[in-house]
């Protein structure tokens, strides 16, 4: 398999980032963590003025799993990736879908035009980034999407689905849909944890994907908040991967599940369902001076291994891939990489 046909379809929240520096004062402001993702609250919801009122803003594409499909298709042949998510009839909408070309990504956008596209408050302060998020139109994604021509055009297509875990809060029964359609082709369903309130408040939701799940994506927070929410009684990582790796449901599914916990600069930790040990994957140090942000390195991480193991590569080389790709978004101002291309 090398690409070039819509191998990879993703599914969930398209959002536009608005994104500031030094911003302590708005986290004490909205009461928010430092490194964080969270929906906003009745509370939060003037933060997006507020920000534009006190603030430089700088406008980027965002959305976790439109990133990680973007940053896919980076390293993939032309025409490689598509990308499933509700949007209004808006200039964000628009400019959400130039991203999306300008990288190659196809967008098979679900329009809601009484619903404004969903944003997302990028709070940066020194290397930590918090993200709150007014889903707006994302959230009104419904199923029958699915069922269009040009959503069918890539779904049945697709050799590998991926799906943002924050498309838990409000889309588990399109998600599913992807899954059956995985299982029933014998191709890979993926998911990313995405956040820690993923697997702590939609824990239900989790637990009904999972089994589906082939490649599990998240990071030591979120791991640490599946191992709270399933009484794992345990932070010790390589045993949450482990237990996640080998969680199952009344009707397993997933014969074969990877599960990859990456850990900041740490090492990565992969565990394999049914294997006894965990194995880790060292990672390249990056020179603080280096750092732009952390917007989205997590997920142009997912999209590294993914693109790599499309094109055929051992998961040892794919995590490298995605590694690179980490690196790269990191080196950028949001969750993009560098434009001209570089080589992967
Ligand atoms: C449901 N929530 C909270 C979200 C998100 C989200 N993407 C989907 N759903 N909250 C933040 N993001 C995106 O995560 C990226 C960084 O990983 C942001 O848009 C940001 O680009």
């Amino acid at each position: 398999m090398s690409g070039g046909n819509f191998e990879l379809v993703a599914i969930g929240n398209p959002l536009l980032d608005m994104q500031i520096r030094n911003g302590e004062a708005v986290l004490e402001k909205y009461n928010l963590k430092a490194n964080d993702a969270i929906l906003a609250e009745p509370q939060h919801l003037s933060i997006y003025q507020h920000i534009v009122d006190n603030y430089e803003v700088t406008y980027v594409a965002g959305g976790a799993a439109q990133n990680a499909a973007r940053c896919a298709q980076y390293a993939l042949p032309p025409n490689s990736t598509a990308y499933l998510g509700c949007v209004g009839s808006d200039d964000l909408a628009n400019q959400l879908r130039a991203a999306n070309d300008k990288e190659g990504l196809k967008s098979v956008y679900q329009v809601d035009s009484s619903t404004p596209t969903g944003s997302c408050a990028v709070v940066l302060t020194g290397h930590d980034r918090s993200l709150c998020t007014n889903l707006g139109a994302a959230e009104k994604f419904d199923k029958s999407h699915l069922e269009t021509a040009e959503a069918q055009q890539v779904i049945k297509k697709a050799k590998f689905f991926y799906m943002g875990g924050f498309f838990l809060t409000h889309g588990l029964e399109s998600a599913k849909v992807l899954a059956h359609e995985a299982k029933a082709r014998d191709v890979p369903f993926s998911m990313n944890l995405s956040a820690p309130f993923i697997p702590q408040f939609f824990k239900a939701q989790v637990d009904e994907i999972l089994p589906f799940s082939d490649l599990v994506f998240g990071n030591e927070s979120e791991a640490e908040a599946f191992a709270e929410s399933h009484n794992l009684g345990t932070k010790d990582l390589a045993t949450i991967a482990q237990a996640i790796a080998d969680f199952e449901s009344a009707t397993p599914r997933a014969e074969k599940r990877t599960v990859v916990i990456t850990h900041g600069a740490e090492p990565t930790i992969i565990a394999v369902k049914g294997n006894k040990e965990t194995q880790i994957h060292q990672t390249v140090k990056i020179n603080p001076s280096d750092i732009v942000d952390t917007n989205g390195a997590g997920d142009a991480f997912a999209g590294g291994v993914m693109a790599a193991l499309i094109m055929g590569k051992a998961l040892d080389q794919a995590i490298d891939v995605g590694h690179k790709l980490g690196r790269m978004c990191i080196g950028q101002v949001g969750p993009i990489l560098k434009f001209p291309k570089e080589q992967v």
